[in-house]
């Protein structure tokens, strides 16, 4: 949708006219899977397909929301109203976390007024593409900038992340709401979620490009199951405390890893733990290979990090697994799965000249195996969260 169909849709739906119109990104990850929460190493980078919305203010208290993907009621709740909602309001949660934090600071308390907000999506939730951090950064910079706040983005993108802990339900670590709000075009972001030091580095592919490809799978148990590799990382975490003085296990290299493993007495644990960890270690070097222009070596970690994330992890599913799997026999230099997993995305590294035979050979192979089709999307890689 372009800006003038957007404002004629606020339009029509608020019977008024809108004031500005935002975007914000979804994300990919490189490389550096369930690393965040562990305060390991990400590499992700925000990309053109995202979360439109249309911003006008009201003189009362009111905050009036309108999906034009869901196209059903306007959602009303009052700006002071931390309550958290179920069933079809379920989706307000991300504004009313986003909105209870922003009004928590000092700056927030500028926010005096209600207002109206019409959002459109062009990327599909439950994609694994983050569209809720998309979200979560919209709402969080149209707040910032429509109230002249001045409120740092990565303190915004906390907020996200607290959103998702504690109005959704998801204990989540930092990477989507970063990479939707500090994006930058043609660069991927390398934070350390430890220190929350980063870095953009130039996503240059050469004559490859990244192929983004939608298992289409809803993923219902996907929350209680993330919760699950949460819990059971701080659980062999505190094991390796007894011996080891660390905050983290991102600040662990594979072999302290190894040596001190014997702690962790726990064989699921164990599988998980060694998954941050080795992971971590792979998203430092694919950073290294980037930098580099070894392209075939960062294929190589991509592919050892889906198989890490298939037999330690176990997040990833039939469906992901197809589509790596016959990514890496179809030419890829590189492929995985991103996000959380149990459905949603994967990305491989193709030559661009070979793209569309790629796709069009794993729609044939994914439809076959799996029974239905796959989404192929081909997206940009873009600044974060902005007034367009
Ligand atoms: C989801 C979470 F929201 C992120 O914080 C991250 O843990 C990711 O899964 C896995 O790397 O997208």
């Amino acid at each position: 949708m372009n800006k003038e169909e957007l404002m004629s849709a606020y339009q029509s739906v608020f019977n008024s006219t809108g004031e500005e119109v935002y975007f914000s990104p979804g994300r990919i990850n490189v490389i550096g899977e369930h690393t965040d929460y562990n305060g390991g190493h990400v590499f992700p980078a925000a990309i053109s397909l995202g979360v439109y919305g249309v911003y006008g203010a009201r003189a009362d208290q009111t905050v009036a929301l309108y999906s034009g993907n869901i196209a059903g009621e306007i959602v009303e709740f009052a700006l002071d109203d931390e309550s958290v909602e179920s069933g079809d309001r379920f989706w307000a949660n991300y504004f009313k976390g986003m909105i209870a934090y922003l009004r928590q600071t000092e700056a927030g308390k500028k926010i005096n007024h209600g207002f109206n907000l019409y959002i459109n999506a062009t990327l599909p939730s439950g994609s694994g593409l983050s569209s809720s951090a998309a979200l979560e950064m919209l709402i969080g910079t149209i707040l910032n900038d429509e109230f002249n706040l001045k409120i740092d983005p990565v303190a915004i993108a906390k907020m996200g992340q607290r959103t998702e802990n504690e109005f959704i339900g998801l204990n989540s670590g930092i990477m989507d709401q970063f990479a939707c709000i500090m994006g930058k075009k043609d660069a991927a972001i390398f934070l350390d979620c430890n220190t929350m030091e980063y870095e953009y580095l130039p996503l240059k592919l050469d004559d490859y490009e990244i192929v983004i490809m939608s298992t289409n799978k809803e993923h219902t148990l996907a929350a209680s199951a993330y919760n699950d590799r949460v819990r059971e990382c701080q659980n062999a975490l505190k094991k390796l405390q007894s011996k080891l003085d660390i905050a983290a296990l991102g600040e662990l290299d594979e072999n302290t890893f190894d040596e001190y493993s014997y702690l962790i007495n726990d064989p699921v644990e164990l599988k998980r733990a060694r998954h941050a960890v080795l992971e971590n270690g792979r998203t430092i070097r694919a950073t290294e290979a980037m930098k580099a222009g070894n392209l075939a070596q960062l294929g190589r970690l991509l592919n050892a990090s889906h198989v890490s994330l298939h037999y330690d992890y176990e997040v990833t599913g039939e469906e992901l697994d197809t589509l790596a799997e016959s990514a890496w026999a179809n030419g890829a230099l590189g492929a995985r799965m991103i996000g959380g997993g149990f459905g949603g995305s994967a990305i491989a590294i193709v030559k661009k000249a070979d793209a569309a035979k790629f796709k069009e050979k794993l729609a044939k192979i994914y439809r076959e195996k799996i029974g239905y089709d796959a989404s192929f999307y081909d997206a940009e890689i873009v600044d974060g969260t902005r007034r367009i």
